[in-house]
């Protein structure tokens, strides 16, 4: 394969030159997830670089989530981020089976409850209305990916509390068991740290970059509020998508 080279007298520096090669390489698939990288020696031999900047290249394409490092034995390629596309209402069970994944749950919590404040006021909650709490670690092929906590209106869905959702979809439950059809949903997406909650849960480290979503969902009828969602996606694993027409 022809070799794209590094410019010396351009003002990018090497490392990021090296950097945008490997990634290049990774995006267009010629360079396979967990395939092995070039090593820092090999960098430096092939491009006539110094260590330094060949260590500082791959540092950074595993900070940017292109790449994993194994312990004494080099850096290797990380598996494609999962897309979720922010234009479609679907649920993490479709997202994942439309990807081929296999999706998982485990909850956390589980409960009834009274809530007040912004949450009360975003599902429009009269005075003594009750909210069903669900949260679930969410998994595809049995890897953590994500905790997703809903709030859904009890008086839609009454004894929706005695379902198991380790195995099943929470949008399925409400369409074959309640009739409940939704129609659309606003979402926001802000970055966060992951705690040392959501760390051990997830396994990965404190601190470690996350994107929280607050997902609002309506019934068909576009105005009454069902479920209110908060859910942490881990950061090197998930890329939103939106698009954008004009
Ligand atoms: C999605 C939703 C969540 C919903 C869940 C149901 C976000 C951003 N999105 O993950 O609101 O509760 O799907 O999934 O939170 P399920 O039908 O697979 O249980």
């Amino acid at each position: 394969m022809e070799e794209a080279e590094v410019n010396k007298d351009s003002p990018v520096p090497l490392y990021y030159q090296i950097k945008e090669i490997l990634k290049e390489k990774i995006e267009s698939g010629v360079l396979e997830p967990n395939e092995r990288l070039p090593s820092e020696r090999d960098l430096q031999n092939k491009h006539g670089i110094s260590r330094m900047t060949a260590r500082r290249a791959l540092t950074e394409l595993e900070s940017e989530g292109y790449a994993y490092r194994e312990q004494g034995k080099g850096s290797y390629v990380e598996e494609p981020k999962l897309r979720q596309a922010l234009s479609k209402l679907t649920s993490f069970t479709e997202d994942m089976r439309d990807r081929g994944l296999e999706p998982g749950a485990k909850v956390l919590s589980k409960e009834l409850i009274s809530v007040e404040d912004q949450l009360s006021d975003k599902l429009t909650l009269q005075s003594d209305e009750k909210v069903f709490l669900l949260r679930r670690v969410r998994f595809a092929n049995n890897e953590p990916l994500a905790i997703e906590t809903s709030y859904l209106r009890n008086k839609f869905c009454p004894g929706i509390e005695d379902f198991d959702f380790n195995d099943r979809s929470l949008y399925e439950t409400l369409r074959t068991k309640f009739g409940i059809n939704l129609g659309r949903a606003e979402q926001s997406v802000e970055a966060n740290l992951a705690s040392k909650f959501e760390a051990d849960v997830l396994n990965i480290e404190k601190g470690s970059p996350m994107l929280t979503t607050e997902r609002l969902t309506f019934l068909t009828d576009g105005g009454t509020p069902i479920e209110l969602a908060r859910s942490t996606y881990r950061g090197d694993r998930y890329k939103m998508m939106v698009e954008l027409r004009r």
